[in-house]
């Protein structure tokens, strides 16, 4: 008999992070993430994350609103359905529910963890195989004071953990930002890549200004410098500097990839399953991207470890990422709910090898750390 979902439980979880993390909109203390239990007739259980970062402050799902609308609207579309065509309970899901991609990414990841414990395969083999199984990934730099930045690049790359640093700039004055990466970069001079991510906080004007003089100062990359709509200002600050423009928040599914694309736009697109409502549409993101020659980077929406790991198993499917991966979200919190933590090593993590997303969840944890 074909298994049935037969429950989908949904639990909040706050972890503290291992010091502030200072972003345009937001400065985080404690990241919460939506775990998803998708338990089926079968017996098998699949596990699945929904995260995003500071409340509503970065986008429009919050941690209870992915909560409570798995609970009250999507879960009771999925419960009695059968278990293991994940296209067909996507299709349904994306029917039934306009947006909710980060509730979708996370009811997704629990379909196919299930079904690839179901068959006895590691998720990046349901997906048809990886082509890497070690991922490049960068730390990025943003405890918001330029000392404590430069001590904490210097002590990652001593101990070979990261060689690529993305500072996090936007919320302070231009001039002020404009110093502080400069600092970074000239202390860690040819040892790293340096990179910013601005988080959609300057108008084309302000971008034009900063830009070049990130440019002068040897970034290497500038990430979704203006707001996330401005497809047309992306596009001109592409073809008008010779250091790459990185889109994130401006490339969340294949239509914003092709708009780009048809616009002229020439850099890299971040992808994270998170912004495109699961590993399936961020991996058409990476399609676009690939045929149009734009480099791919694999981007994190600060998950712990199993969105994290979810995340691996769809980057590593990919050919090498040009700009490697940011999948470094529970290296930046204090503890974790997982029995075996990834495996950072080498400037980079291995993704895990046994069947589904190759995590198991370590209950004490989850339950200490569940809000209550
Ligand atoms: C983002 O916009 O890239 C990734 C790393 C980080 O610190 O924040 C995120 C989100
Ligand atoms: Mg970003």
């Amino acid at each position: 008999m074909t298994p049935v979902i037969e429950t989908i439980e949904t639990i909040l979880v706050d972890l503290p992070t291992i010091r502030p993390h200072k972003l345009s909109m937001t400065t985080m203390a404690c990241q919460t993430m939506v775990i998803v239990r998708m338990r089926h007739s079968d017996g098998i259980e699949g596990l699945g994350e929904g995260t995003t970062i500071g409340g509503l402050a970065y986008g429009p799902e919050s941690p209870e609103s992915i909560k409570r609308n798995i609970d009250t609207y999507l879960a009771p579309i999925l419960v009695g359905q059968p278990s293991g065509n994940v296209h067909t309970m996507r299709a349904r899901l994306n029917g039934h529910v306009r947006g909710n991609n980060i509730a979708k990414s996370a009811l997704e990841t629990a379909l196919l963890d299930a079904q690839g414990k179901r068959l006895g395969l590691s998720l990046a083999e349901l997906l048809g195989g990886a082509r890497q199984t070690h991922l490049p990934v960068l730390w990025t730099l943003a405890s918001g004071d330029t000392r404590k930045d430069i001590d904490e690049a210097l002590s990652r790359l001593d101990q070979r953990r990261h060689c690529d640093f993305k500072l996090k700039i936007g919320s302070n004055p231009l001039d002020q930002d404009v110093r502080h990466v400069a600092a970074i970069k000239e202390a860690l001079g040819e040892r790293a890549s340096v990179r910013v991510d601005v988080n959609q906080a300057w108008d084309e004007r302000t971008a034009v200004r900063g830009i070049q003089l990130l440019q002068e100062a040897g970034i290497d990359l500038i990430e979704q410098a203006i707001p996330a709509r401005e497809h047309a200002g992306l596009i001109r600050l592409a073809n008008r500097f010779n250091v790459p423009m990185l889109a994130d928040e401006g490339v969340q599914d294949a239509r914003d990839a092709l708009d780009l694309v048809c616009g002229g736009f020439s850099g890299a697109f971040a992808l994270k399953i998170s912004k495109s409502g699961g590993i399936y549409s961020a991996l058409e993101v990476a399609h676009v991207a690939q045929a149009a020659g734009i480099g791919l980077y694999g981007g994190t929406m600060l998950e712990g470890t199993i969105g994290t790991a979810a995340s691996l198993h769809a980057w590593a499917t990919l050919p090498e990422m040009g700009w490697g991966t940011e999948m470094f979200g529970p290296l930046l919190l204090k503890d974790d709910i997982v029995v075996e933590p990834l495996n950072y090593h080498e400037f980079g993590v291995e993704m895990p090898m046994a069947p589904g997303l190759g995590i198991t969840l370590d209950e004490e944890k989850l339950a200490h750390y569940s809000r209550k």
